[in-house]
């Protein structure tokens, strides 16, 4: 814990859910669901506005839908969020060089490496308030809330307490205080498990918990768990801000129509993808170690495996092979509607002796064709573009109709318009692709 207020933590509102308002004014101010569409989807997030009807993140799309049948329901734009994301991230950078990123809506700032004339608590408020503006500014309007205090556990709960749109400094000295009365669920590291254990002996709030000795904490939870938060009740926290190590990427990926399940198929969509991979490496004279593969389920929890080579490649049957093998340790049993491979861990040069000889090793072009369904091609929410009316996104489809709305960020609420789906002027739409950072 450090004697003044110079942690920050800042998390976007809503995020997905308001960039899709952003992205599509008739949705503005208006209840909207993201997530997973299907009969088995789950929610991502919701807006504010579908919130009051009690619709949360992780909840059945079904359920939402009982709850709020009059909302948005929408499938998510991944390449909207994350150049949001980039763009956030850029922001606080200009703050400090100290950011460490949690998630794509969400990073600590260290305010000890930002140049400021000193760390009061009017200085941190005023420069906390000037980063939500710029924010906005970068984002084209997103709202975050941010926190700031002594510790990075205190920042974060702090950009908790005035959620959307908040901003709250706890002053040095004022710690305890606050986290007394909270539930000890309040506590990273503090899972159901942990707080069943903890409820079992008496202790919910904070408070309770400072009152235990360290040795009852440790017989209960264990040396390194007990003393953890024996040190976490006293607002104890000294972990610092850890800014991410300089990545750059080189990915592709596809989504599908339908739910993908033979495996022929995917490891053939793989090894494709991975000689697009090694393509775009060899064009920008790039390499890399870690071979990364994504794959989306049907249920929309996305997953990413990694590994890492003894030394960087370009070579496009390496990257399919160590991208088969990755996939193979998933169960994709059920479905898969998005497949990546990407190489990461850059460097501008390739071990030449490594590949020089093995130019037949490549692998051939694999014959793949992916299924694709009319009925869900056009998924609700995804962008389009219409060869005379410009671009829009999916109201809705179904019976051989899409219905689309045509408006962007950039206009008003734009006119509703039925095609049918084989009509050859409609097209799903993309920003280019990109090398991208991170
Ligand atoms: P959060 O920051 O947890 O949530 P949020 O930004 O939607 O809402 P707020 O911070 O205002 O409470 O997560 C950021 C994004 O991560 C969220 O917009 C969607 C995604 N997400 C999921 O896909 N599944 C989840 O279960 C959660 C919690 C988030
Ligand atoms: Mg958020
Ligand atoms: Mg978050």
């Amino acid at each position: 814990m450090r004697q003044v207020a110079s942690v920050l933590h800042l998390d976007l509102d809503a995020f997905f859910a308001a960039v899709e308002q952003r992205d599509k004014p008739s949705l503005r101010g208006k209840p909207v669901v993201v997530g997973g569409v299907g009969g088995r989807g789950v929610v991502s997030t919701a807006s504010y506005e579908a919130r009051t009807y009690g619709v949360r993140s992780a909840m059945s799309t079904r359920e939402a839908r009982s709850r709020c049948p009059h909302a948005a329901f929408l499938t998510g734009r991944f390449h909207a969020y994350h150049a949001t994301s980039r763009a956030v991230m850029a922001a606080l950078r200009e703050v400090s060089p100290l950011v460490e990123p949690l998630s794509l809506d969400e990073a600590f700032v260290d305010l000890a490496a930002a140049d400021l004339p000193d760390l009061e608590v009017e200085t941190v408020r005023a420069v906390g308030e000037r980063l939500r503006a710029r924010v906005h500014e970068v984002t084209g309007g997103l709202t975050a809330s941010v926190g700031i205090g002594t510790s990075k556990f205190i920042a974060k709960v702090a950009s908790d307490l005035d959620k959307p749109d908040g901003l709250v400094v706890v002053p040095p000295g004022g710690e305890q205080q606050l986290l007394r009365p909270m539930h000890v669920t309040i506590i990273p590291g503090v899972g159901p498990a942990t707080a069943e254990r903890l409820r079992r002996a008496g202790i919910h709030t904070v408070a309770d918990l400072e009152s235990v000795t360290l040795d009852e904490l440790v017989r209960l939870l264990g040396r390194a768990h007990g003393g953890g938060l024996h040190a976490l009740a006293r607002a104890r926290d000294d972990r610092a801000v850890e800014p991410e190590r300089e990545t750059k990427s080189v990915s592709v990926e596809g989504t599908y129509d339908t739910d993908l399940t033979d495996p022929r198929l995917l490891a053939g969509l793989l090894t494709r993808q991975a000689g697009q991979v090694a393509e775009r490496l060899r064009k920008h004279g790039l390499s890399g170690r870690t071979v990364t593969i994504k794959v989306r389920l049907h249920d929309f929890t996305t997953l990413n495996r990694s590994a890492t080579l003894g030394s960087p490649t370009d070579h496009a049957p390496t990257i399919g092979r160590v991208a088969r093998t990755l996939l193979a340790e998933l169960d994709t049993s059920d479905g898969v509607r998005l497949l990546g491979v990407g190489v990461s861990g850059l460097a501008d040069w390739v071990q030449e002796d490594l590949f020089g000889t093995e130019e037949d090793d490549e692998d051939p072009e694999p014959e793949v064709e992916v299924p694709s369904s009319r009925r869900s091609a056009w998924a609700p929410g995804m962008d389009v573009v219409h060869a005379d009316l410009g671009r829009g996104w999916v109201w809705g489809s179904g019976r051989g109709v899409v219905t689309v709305r045509f408006e962007t960020a950039e206009t008003p609420a734009g006119p509703v318009r039925s095609f049918d789906v084989t009509d050859p002027d409609l097209a799903a739409w993309l920003p280019d692709e990109e090398v991208n950072d991170g």
